[in-house]
């Protein structure tokens, strides 16, 4: 509860140190109120900063491997993921000898896992999919129309993905790996690059919320204001 936080007595609006007879805490708190309010609704959705670590985005990451990213969410609901899943030499498609499989979990809860040929052949298989992620790949080098061939080509390939998640309030961790046969780095080098996150803002239950919490301590000043006479 984001809102109610900053805002509850004490820490916002200045109940304290208002003049009784200069201006009225309640309209002061009612102004605070539906300034904030109106900050909210101009704002669908925010894009989070994000901390990968000591990752550098799109660089090359040994297979099998893994790296955490961190960002904040103001709200609690669905915020949306999009990034580019990068191989750099023969990172192995699904049905293959070595294959790969590459997962996405947020908060600990995987979401998503699946097989993309990224230079090593074999085909794009979608593993785990419950939010409905959309992933276009493109093998380095193939020869076919689709760029999705089975071929081994040894230039590597990318699949930008994106779908929505489940975010807490707070800090919320996104966690990116491959799984497989340990051949490499040179071999099997992947990494993570274009990664942006938006994350949801608050729901109009907050606003009431936050509005109620505004009026009950308008009501608590004007009390203690009146019991002082
Ligand atoms: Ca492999």
């Amino acid at each position: 509860m984001w809102g109610i936080e900053q805002i509850g007595p004490g820490k916002g609006p200045k109940l304290g140190h208002l003049h009784p007879d200069t201006e009225e805490p309640h309209a002061t708190l009612l102004r605070t109120g539906l300034g904030i309010a109106a900050f909210f609704t101009a704002v669908i959705a925010q894009a989070a900063s994000v901390n990968t670590g000591g990752y550098v985005l799109g660089g090359e990451l040994a297979s099998p491997g893994s790296f955490d990213a961190t960002f904040s969410s103001t709200a609690a609901g669905t915020g949306y993921l999009h990034f580019q899943l990068v191989g750099f030499a023969s990172l192995d498609g699904y049905d293959n000898c070595c294959t790969d499989v590459f997962h996405l979990r947020i908060n600990g809860m995987e979401v998503f896992a699946a097989s993309f040929n990224l230079g090593g052949g074999g085909t794009n298989t979608i593993l785990f999919n419950p939010n409905g992620a959309t992933a276009l790949t493109t093998t380095h080098g193939a020869t076919d129309s689709l760029h999705d061939s089975h071929q081994v080509t040894w230039a590597g390939g990318d699949s930008r993905i994106a779908l929505p998640i489940d975010l807490l309030v707070g800090v919320n961790t996104l966690t990116f790996s491959y799984t497989g046969l340990r051949q490499g780095v040179g071999d099997e080098g992947w990494g993570v690059g274009s990664l942006g996150i938006t994350t949801p803002v608050p729901e109009p239950q907050t606003y009431a919320l936050l509005l109620a919490g505004l009026g009950a301590a308008g009501l608590l000043s004007r009390r203690r204001k009146q019991a002082a006479r």
